[in-house]
């Protein structure tokens, strides 16, 4: 652990204040301030990332590789400090200074290289595998723009670009010397060289690949490991600029321009899988880069022959989007290296794990032959050969079942399968939750399974209590330390001890006190960032996520809408004031979730201008909702909204979190849902909605019918007629798309059919809270219980269960 006092720390930050802007502090702007901070965070940061390296280099313990298209990183300096065990200290030095950390720490720009849940797990992942000792290091893409920012304009979302990169970015070191040069196009030949056959690859375009390396810091154990991050240059040696004529300056404009559209933007989207030959290539770009990477490495510390590269790294593939790492490595290993294809499968298959997070078709990445061939031609020539070899096998064993064979083919149809390879290819196929694992088993992946019963196992994601506990809520740190001791920032599950408190009328008022105080806290940065005041004594109900039909953010409206209707007629209603609280981003060309944003917001703007009822309720949507609004959110909930169909969310990550905070969840028995409640049992949450096998039976069998539910209950036949009536929008058509999809087409994610379910669900919440005593013992028993759903649980079970790292052998 960093040894600095603050005397020390006060000494530090005034002579890098003056180092790097050559000014006195008491000149400095606020932001001048944020990046003498961080940047001497850096300078502390650095010394523990050499050693760290070096002491890998030396032991040659085994090495992770989570490569990943998106790491959602967030805000880096408040947890640097925190993991190096020195914000407090910092704190106080910096307050001599008449300096407020929160509000320097509040100026930095989120990191936001990622869409949603998959990203940030990847970035909970690397916290939890540096905090465990564990040697494992992030690959991905450095996105010049990441994520866009969402702007709410009369109502709907206007995506504008994330220029991140804008201000310098302290958390990130370029590192030219280990760029490598990916290879697209051209073509490759066979020759034969002393009876081997050799490919040679001619005509191709190089793409320079340069890393930038960001510092991934353990919690107190002096270990930084490393986030590598890809940027596409041009490779200027391609062009022959002396002879300055028009058609090679020209040629090398293009080809810089190209070159640059690789590592330009992330792909905004998590919902419908598009085959664009860019996210194709930037696929194989960093993919390509970072295998190389590791090999170079690995053949300069590696300590051991590269037959034995299994034994020594491990790497993972989050989702498909990095499957080519089996294909690229297959390729080095034969082409490079010089070995035969049994060995280098042997070596490939070993190395590699899988995971998959999603069970939508519409995600399932497929890639058009042709367009496959012409952008990777050596590459496809081993899917090829991958493929000849697994159709062999199976027809060995399904004689005859050509269709059994054609579906699970890696090669078929015009397209290359990109799940089948992951799955061909690896040594571990997992799930991110319990359900989720049952379904791909039984369901979407059931051939597979019969075929390699052993490579599927699941493993429900967690969060880093760090970011999302101690970080994003100190007060309730301090209560649990209060009354159970330390023990759960190392042991997360040490929490349970919690539970003993969780009649006790102290902690219960202290809980209560705390909530408030965070409501308030999340109640002010809105009143600043868009300027609408909420009362933080009403109850909070959150719906913060990517906004996705399956998701069902459309039902929640709904059910607004009808206790809208329900007040006007009844404006003595008994109950609770409430808030709901809406965040989120709509993949930009996902009309739907578009029309939803504005339809809450249109909801919102009809009931907050409405004397009747806005001291009883109030909607709103919170713009551009990223990790930093989400610390803000999370704390401040009472009751958390996972109410997606049943089977459509493969786990869930804020769940989660919420519970963490001692937030209510409101919930179908969907992905790690299921695992909350046989956490904290019955009592302790709201269930609703159509179970597994309903869902499922509706699926297979038919007999939903919308039109049903419509004519048969009068308050979902009003709410859907509200959107196209007339009632919130004087444009009749604005949300038809909504009622449409609803009603007309049968909607596949069942709303109307869980809307009574929904309802009653929610009456049980308001008597529930109106419970002081019941209510606060809820919020209690769910704290209790989160530490199961730490990362660090299931960063253990990966290291033991699938990369045989680190933890393994530590503990053994
Ligand atoms: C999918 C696609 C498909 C279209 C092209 C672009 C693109 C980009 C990302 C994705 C990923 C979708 C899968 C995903 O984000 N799954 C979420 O993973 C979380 C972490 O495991 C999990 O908690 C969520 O339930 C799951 O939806």
């Amino acid at each position: 652990m960093l040894k600095v006092d603050k005397e020390t720390f006060k000494k530090d930050y005034e002579e890098k204040f003056i180092e790097i802007h050559g000014k006195d502090l008491s000149d400095g702007t606020d932001y001048n301030k944020y990046e003498a901070l961080a940047s001497l965070t850096r300078d502390y940061v650095v010394k523990m990332w050499i050693s760290t390296n070096k002491n890998y280099n030396f032991t040659g313990e085994k090495q992770v590789y989570y490569f990943s298209m998106e790491f959602l990183l967030g805000r880096l300096l408040g947890n640097a400090l925190l993991n190096l065990g020195i914000r407090d200290v910092c704190k106080e030095a910096l307050s001599d200074f008449n300096i407020d950390l929160n509000k320097l720490e509040a100026l930095e720009q989120d990191q936001g290289l990622g869409n949603g849940g998959l990203g940030r797990l990847a970035a909970c992942f690397l916290d939890s595998m540096a905090s465990l000792n564990i040697p494992g290091h992030g690959c991905g893409i450095r996105y010049k723009y990441g994520f866009f920012e969402q702007k709410i304009i009369n109502g709907m979302q206007i995506e504008t670009q994330d220029d991140w990169l804008k201000n310098n970015n302290v958390w990130e070191i370029k590192k030219p010397d280990k760029a490598q040069i990916v290879k697209f196009g051209g073509q490759v030949n066979t020759i034969s060289e002393n009876g081997n056959l050799k490919f040679v690859h001619t005509g191709y375009e190089a793409v320079l690949a340069v890393p930038y390396d960001v510092p991934i810091i353990g919690y107190e154990n002096n270990i930084v490991n490393n986030l590598r991050l890809w940027s596409a240059e041009p490779l200027y040696d391609e062009f022959d600029f002396s002879s300055f004529s028009r058609g090679e300056y020209l040629k090398a404009l293009e080809y810089k321009n190209s070159v640059e559209a690789i590592s330009q933007v992330l792909y905004p989207d998590d919902s419908v899988y598009e085959g664009k030959r860019l996210r194709l290539k930037q696929q194989y770009f960093f993919v390509s880069a970072g295998i190389q990477s590791i090999i170079r490495h690995f053949k300069v510390y590696g300590k051991a022959p590269l037959n034995d590269l299994d034994e020594k790294i491990a790497i993972h593939i989050n989702d498909t989007h990095p499957t080519l790492a089996i294909p690229e490595l297959m390729r080095i290993l034969m082409d490079e290296e010089g070995y035969g294809w049994d060995e280098a499968w042997r070596i490939t298959t070993n190395t590699m794990s899988y995971t998959n997070h999603t069970i939508l078709s519409e995600a399932l990445e497929k890639w058009p032959i042709d367009m496959f061939k012409k952008l990777l031609p050596r590459i496809y020539m081993i899917i090829e050969e991958i493929n000849r070899r697994f159709c062999e096998e199976l027809w060995n064993k399904y004689i005859g079942q050509w269709d059994k064979i054609s579906k699970m083919a890696i090669i078929a149809d015009g397209y290359v399968k990109m799940a089948h390879l992951a799955i061909v290819g690896s040594h571990s196929v997992n799930g991110v939750a319990k359900l989720h694992t049952e379904i791909l088993k039984k369901q979407e992946m059931k051939d597979f399974y019969y075929f390699y019963p052993n490579k599927f196992n699941n493993k429900t994601n967690g969060i880093t209590h760090r970011r999302w506990l101690i970080k994003a809520n100190p007060q309730l740190t301090t209560l649990i330390k209060d009354t159970i001791g330390d023990s759960f920032i190392k042991h997360p599950t040490d929490m349970e001890a919690f539970e003993r408190y969780a009649s006790d009328k102290e902690v219960q008022q202290r809980l209560h006190e705390i909530k408030i105080s965070n409501k308030k806290r999340f109640a002010e940065y809105l009143k600043e960032k868009q300027d609408i005041s909420i009362n933080p004594d009403s109850l909070f109900d959150v719906q913060v996520k990517r906004i996705h039909a399956y998701k069902r953010q459309i039902l929640n409206c709904l059910r607004i809408m009808e206790l809208y209707r329900k007040l006007i007629e009844n404006p003595n209603l008994d109950i609770v004031p409430k808030t709901f609280i809406f965040a989120g981003k709509a993949a930009p060309g996902y009309h739907l979730a578009k029309k939803t944003i504005e339809l809450i917001n249109a909801v919102a703007n009809k009931i907050n201008n409405d004397p009747r009822v806005n001291e009883k309720i109030k909607v709103v949507f919170v713009e551009n909702y990223k990790v930093s609004v989400a610390e803000l959110i999370v704390p401040a909930a009472d009751l958390s909204e996972q109410i997606s169909t049943t089977t459509k969310e493969a786990s869930g990550t804020s769940n989660m979190k919420f519970m963490m905070n001692g937030a209510v969840t409101i919930a179908t028995l969907d992905g790690a849902n299921i695992e909350i409640r046989d956490e904290v049992g019955d009592d302790n949450i709201i269930i609703f909605g159509l179970t597994e096998r309903e869902v499922l039976d509706y699926y297979h069998k038919g007999g939903y019918s919308a039109w049903d539910m419509v004519n048969r209950d009068y308050r979902i036949k009003q709410v859907t007629e509200d959107t196209i009536n007339g009632f919130y929008c004087s444009d009749k058509e604005r949300f038809r798309a909504i009622y449409e999809n609803l009603v007309t087409y049968n909607d596949e994610f069942f709303v109307l059919k869980d809307f009574d379910s929904y309802l009653k669900a929610q009456e049980r919440a308001d008597n529930l809270y109106k419970n002081f005593p019941k209510w606060q013992s809820m919020c209690a028993v769910n704290i209790a219980h989160s530490g199961i759903f730490s990362s660090d649980r299931t960063i253990q079970e990966y290291a033991t269960g699938i990369w045989g790292s680190g933890y393994l052998y530590k503990n053994l």
